[in-house]
């Protein structure tokens, strides 16, 4: 790797920072049941100080994204002790993400809900999470919502897009001045026949429709397999409406796999288009990068660790695309020239590269190896294996 490269590699790792999920540490599974691990978290101590070995292995994860329902049991009441326990951590509370599904006075949905009280519900909830995220100096609200239907004719659609749009505004309305709402979309599930906020292009007029710290955010595996994911990330990009990212992979629908474990090129082309447009436009993108994953088989720290690393790998190679020779390309246009500037980059080993940068930057040059080393998940397995056997495996 001629210096040049290691250059822009060692620039590249400086400035990424993603973010990792408290729920990608706790017992998760399918509708088939889960698989109970012993090291696995419960509390949000324990989801801080697994967030806070990836980080000190890593470097690269300061922040942890929460989900209100899962570690905040009494609401902004809990928040509090959140703070307490990031003061003694290594890692800062991230986006805030309330919990519009889980309760059953959601079961006909929501901010979409045609009971109004159960709107009012939901909105009281959202405004919890906004006192919550502002007690943590967290600036990301993360909103998705499950709200949809099962059978044609069983809800009004125009109907709930307009209760969206109003409890929406009223939502951007509660946020601090440095505060942004982001509005995630999903096609399906656990909606089976329409979903209130389906795709980016009905989460791009609803952010609008909120205001101007409302932005989109991309969960890569909620798209239909035949989507063209950055075209929409390079539409969002020059609409200045891309908020941020849940990073993870699937070979059939929200699968929640690591990042990278099925299609890294796709991961690759995603960050291909935000450096282009970062290239391009002389300003660095304001991107909330964050992991979205749930880990039902692989152990849970080492595949977090695993994923980082991936998403580490990935952004760097998308770095090392010639820019301006790709302009020319496109300009030109010389076809194979321009596919080759990215598979070229793409196919770069920047492993050894990446393990100098960390050296460099007192971090171990390979983390899962230091992870296995450090006796962690032994001592997390002694202590939390007693709990974790009595959680229930099963779905019904
Ligand atoms: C929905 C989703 C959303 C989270 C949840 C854990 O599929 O992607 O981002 O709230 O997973
Ligand atoms: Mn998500």
């Amino acid at each position: 790797m001629n210096s040049k490269t290691s250059e822009t590699i060692f620039r590249a790792l400086d400035t990424f920072r993603i973010e990792i999920p408290s729920w990608a540490f706790a017992n998760t599974g399918t509708r088939f049941g889960k698989f109970i691990q012993a090291a696995a978290a419960t509390t949000i101590e324990e989801k801080f100080s697994d967030a806070a070995i990836v980080h000190q292995l890593t470097g690269v994860c300061p922040t942890i994204a929460l989900h209100v329902e899962w570690d905040f049991p009494l609401g902004s009441k809990s928040a509090d002790d959140v703070i307490e326990i990031s003061r003694r951590s290594s890692v800062r509370p991230g986006s805030i993400n309330p919990n519009f599904f889980q309760d059953q006075c959601y079961k006909y949905g929501s901010f979409g809900n045609p009971d109004r009280s159960v709107r009012e519900r939901a909105l009281e909830h959202a405004r919890d999470s906004i006192r919550i995220a502002k007690t943590l100096h967290s600036r990301d609200l993360s909103l998705w919502f499950a709200d949809g239907s099962n059978y044609p004719g069983t809800a009004n659609i125009r109907q709930r897009k307009t209760w969206f749009e109003e409890n929406l505004r009223t939502v951007h309305g509660e946020l601090a001045a440095d505060q942004r709402m982001l509005i995630e979309y999903k096609p399906f599930e656990p909606a089976f026949y329409h979903t209130d906020i389906a795709d980016w292009g009905m989460a791009f007029l609803l952010a609008k429709a909120a205001g101007p710290r409302a932005k989109v955010l991309v969960d890569t595996g909620h798209h239909y397999l035949s989507q063209n994911i950055e075209q929409i990330v390079a539409w969002l990009l020059s609409e200045d409406m891309l908020g941020g990212f849940h990073f993870n992979d699937r070979r059939y629908a929200d699968d929640d796999l690591t990042m990278g474990s099925i299609d890294p090129y796709q991961a690759f082309r995603i960050f291909h288009e935000i450096l282009l447009f970062e290239h391009e436009s002389g300003k660095r993108a304001d991107i909330a990068y964050m992991i979205d994953q749930s880990h039902n088989l692989k152990g849970k720290i080492e595949a977090m660790i695993q994923t980082v690393g991936m998403a580490q790998q990935l952004y760097v190679k998308a770095a090392l695309v010639d820019h301006d020779a790709l302009v020319v390309a496109q300009n030109k246009p010389d076809l194979v020239r321009a596919e080759s500037l990215l598979q070229d980059a793409f196919a770069s080993d920047v492993r050894p590269t990446i393990a100098e940068w960390r050296a460099s930057r007192g971090l171990p040059a390979d983390p899962l190896g230091a992870f296995h080393e450090s006796g962690y998940l032994e001592r997390i397995t002694k202590e939390r294996s007693a709990r974790n056997s009595t959680s229930v495996s099963s779905y019904a």
